[in-house]
């Protein structure tokens, strides 16, 4: 049976290894904050199934084929015969810096409605994560979020809500007025800082933020903090996770990747320390190698980064 369901849009992402108008070489690949979760849940063993829409073309086979070679269950995935698979640019302005662009206006993903849901949603699942993007790409895709919460809520899954405000998506008042009613229907609240106080605004800190959604009846509310790591605050206290130290290549996917060691932790029933404790090594895999989502681990591999650096496995 399928644990995990999450639906999004994934595009086709380029990367390059300098300013772009410079040209040069680009990598080809996919990237997607929901996909992104899929896969490294996926890797740990956990039967994952995403959603959403592509172009009937080639970057819209090639979300499907990788998620499809990751484990990922993409049988309700719809081929959207009219608009476009989107694109994403990912330009490495400097070594510590990326640009992203979208081309995702009317892509195949902005068109994703709560009817395209229906076949994966009644298979069942045990959490549903979404994240804030989804509802930023159109009235489709943000009333297709509100009925899997719906229909998580009523079959009583789990639901996890990543905020990921996109500032190139929409502003920050718009995305409150849809994610802060968002936020208190779930049961994990995963958030930066900034993103906190976008979904709860009243609060002078992140500490009586979350206690107001915890108030509101969020069970988990887990601030990522990058490189100073992680937090949880839940009802029986607040605890805290340093980030593992690895040598950063490239942060674009991290806090999916955190994200994703902190649910497999949750749908294996540790406790909230080993729920941070996964998904920082998570986050750290993620950093230490190139590309969103290509760098995370397999349940076997979780233990390689407490070796010492410069190990040489045979
Ligand atoms: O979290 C990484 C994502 O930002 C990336 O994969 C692209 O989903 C994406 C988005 O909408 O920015």
């Amino acid at each position: 049976m399928i644990e995990v369901i999450t639906l999004g849009e994934s595009m086709a992402a380029m990367r390059g290894h300098g300013p772009m108008r410079l040209g040069g070489q680009l990598s080809l690949s996919v990237a997607g904050a929901e996909s992104n979760v899929a896969i490294g849940l996926s890797r740990l063993g956990h039967r994952t199934a995403w959603v959403g829409r592509v172009g009937a073309d080639q970057p819209g086979e090639l979300v499907t084929r990788t998620l499809r070679a990751e484990g990922v269950e993409v049988g309700g995935v719809v081929i959207d015969p009219e608009q476009p698979t989107g694109l994403i640019l990912f330009e490495k302005r400097i070594s510590d810096l990326i640009r992203v662009r979208y081309y995702r206006t009317d892509s195949a993903g902005s068109r994703l409605q709560p009817e395209d849901l229906s076949g994966v949603l009644s298979g069942g699942a045990r959490l549903l994560h979404v994240t804030g993007i989804t509802p930023a790409l159109g009235p489709g895709p943000k009333s297709a979020v509100l009925a899997a919460v719906d229909h998580a809520k009523a079959q009583g899954w789990i639901v996890s809500l990543d905020v990921n405000h996109r500032s190139l998506l929409w502003s920050a008042e718009a995305a409150a007025e849809t994610l802060g009613p968002l936020a208190r229907r779930a049961d994990v609240v995963i958030a930066s800082p900034d993103e906190l106080a976008i979904v709860e605004p009243e609060g002078y800190d992140d500490l009586a933020r979350a206690d107001r959604l915890l108030t509101a009846g969020v069970g988990e509310v887990v601030v990522k903090l990058g490189a100073d790591g992680a937090r949880v605050h839940h009802r029986a206290g607040v605890e805290q996770v340093e980030a593992v130290r690895v040598p950063v290549v490239d942060t674009v996917g991290a806090g999916d990747a955190f994200s994703a060691g902190y649910l497999s932790a949750l749908l294996d029933g540790e406790p909230v320390s080993e729920r941070l404790r996964r998904g920082s090594v998570l986050g750290a895999f993620a950093v230490a190698s190139p590309g969103d989502w290509e760098g995370l681990p397999t349940r076997e591999e979780l233990p390689l980064l407490g070796l010492e650096p410069g190990t040489t496995l045979r």
